[in-house]
């Protein structure tokens, strides 16, 4: 694991996202002083196995299982309170105790319920022709107040004496606009101050041992050369400025949003995991350009089981697309790839990798920024042959059929990345360092 030990290390996802970067982080944390969750909120699905039990997070970062670490949740990120209770409580009676490594950042967004409301109505509109089919975890309306600046309420109101003014306001004008936006009185009842007052004191009373400076605090250990572990969520190809937009999500998911979301300056990232499938998968509306929507596509669901954690929908599965992930890998700066789900392509006869795409006629390697040119891409396939066996039990590089590892070093070469982490399941054991 020598390729991990280096003192400010990034855990990024390639693709769209569930590329299983929980497993990695819980996995890697040990090594590490510190765990930072920097952006994204509850609409994070990380999954951990550790022996028997499954563990599914979505606020609290991966590192929580580890008590010598110390888990911090920085102003990037945008924070639902009742969830974040509700994972406590649920993680409690497992052992874990979150009041004693888990500091969230008083500078952090609060999702508020009119933010649910809000994302719902942003789901029920249609964007070139489609729904951005969100989450409906009100992120992106928390990150829209958050950058209007007008409505935003973050974790240091919790504890501020005009708290309750503060919510009062926000309700009331929030109960108008979406009353003009069509809202059910159901809807609007759920939003009054009466409701959110007396549930944000409940908030405030719960958490505010756990509100703090985790900027003081990073810049701190950055300093004394501390060993800190970045935790992405969602994936480099849902970031608001370079991915897929307007199918992404509302903050930086890419490698470049770990500073910003952090609060802590480029120097300390000292090295980039880059997470993806041995496939590729996407939950949501946008182009896909390897999509299989075919049987083939079907059983990739099935074998790898691609639902989404949160939500229980269903990913839309196909072929790795060697074009996004050399443009995400070099966005994010990765300097080694981890490749997961290899165990899934065991059960495949033969494989497909995008290469380049072909647009309007032309052939390219270019991830192109506009979502209507990524729809009229088609993909360049070169076929692989698959190993056609097992790999679940493999331990070691050399374990591997020859023709996985032909597959590994064809990925290599066209990312332009070496591998440095191998995934063949869910568990612990199931993962393979290189070097
Ligand atoms: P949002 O809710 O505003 O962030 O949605 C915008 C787009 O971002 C996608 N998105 C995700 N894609 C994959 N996994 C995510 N997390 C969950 C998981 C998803 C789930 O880990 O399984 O359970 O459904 C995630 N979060 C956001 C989303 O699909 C939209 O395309
Ligand atoms: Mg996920």
């Amino acid at each position: 694991m020598g390729v991990c030990l280096v003192s400010g290390t990034c855990v990024i996802g390639l693709q769209w996202g569930d590329e299983a970067k929980g497993k990695l982080v819980d996995l890697l944390a040990p090594q590490f002083d510190l765990v930072v969750r920097y952006q994204g909120g509850a609409n994070a699905g990380h999954t951990v196995v550790a022996g028997d039990e499954t563990y599914k997070l979505h606020h609290i970062p991966s590192g929580i299982l580890h008590p010598r670490v110390q888990n911090l949740i920085t102003p990037g990120v945008v924070l639902n309170p009742a969830t974040m209770l509700d994972e406590i409580d649920a993680l409690a009676p497992r052992g874990v105790k979150c009041e004693e490594n888990l500091l969230i950042s008083e500078r952090a967004h609060l999702v508020m319920p009119w933010h649910m409301a809000e994302d719902r109505q942003i789901n029920a509109t249609e964007v070139r022709g489609e729904s951005i089919g969100t989450t409906n975890r009100g992120i992106g309306p928390c990150y829209r107040d958050k950058v209007g600046r007008t409505h935003a309420i973050r974790m240091t109101d919790l504890v501020q004496a005009h708290r309750d003014d503060r919510i009062r306001t926000v309700a009331l004008q929030k109960m108008e606009l979406l009353k003009n936006l069509g809202a059910s009185e159901e809807e609007l009842q759920r939003i009054a101050p009466e409701v959110v007052i007396p549930m944000v004191a409940a908030w405030a009373e719960r958490l505010s041992g756990m509100i703090g400076d985790t900027t003081d605090l990073l810049l701190d250990a950055a300093e004394q050369n501390k060993r800190i572990l970045f935790e992405g969520a969602q994936g480099a190809l849902l970031d608001i400025d370079h991915g897929t937009y307007p199918f992404v999500t509302s903050s930086n998911s890419s490698g470049v949003g770990v500073c910003a979301g952090a609060g802590v300056p480029p120097k300390w990232i000292d090295h980039v995991l880059g997470v993806c499938k041995a496939y590729s998968t996407r939950v949501g509306g946008g182009p896909f350009v390897t999509e299989l929507s075919d049987a083939t596509g079907d059983r990739i669901r099935e074998l790898g089981n691609e639902y989404g954690t949160t939500t229980g929908r269903p990913r839309r599965c196909g072929w790795f697309d060697a074009v996004a992930v050399r443009y995400t890998a070099r966005l994010s700066g990765v300097t080694r790839l981890s490749l997961m789900m290899m165990d899934v392509l065991a059960h495949l006869d033969e494989l497909k990798v995008c290469v380049a795409y072909e647009l309007d006629g032309k052939q390219i390697t270019r991830f192109p920024g506009h979502a209507d040119e990524l729809r009229r891409c088609k993909p360049i396939y070169e076929t692989i042959s698959g190993w056609n066996e097992p790999v679940d039990h493999v331990r070691s590089v050399e374990e591997f059929p020859e023709k996985a590892l032909a597959y590994v070093r064809r990925i290599e070469e066209l990312v332009g990345v070496p591998v440095g982490v191998l995934s063949v399941g869910p568990d612990r054991a199931q993962t393979i360092f290189t070097e």
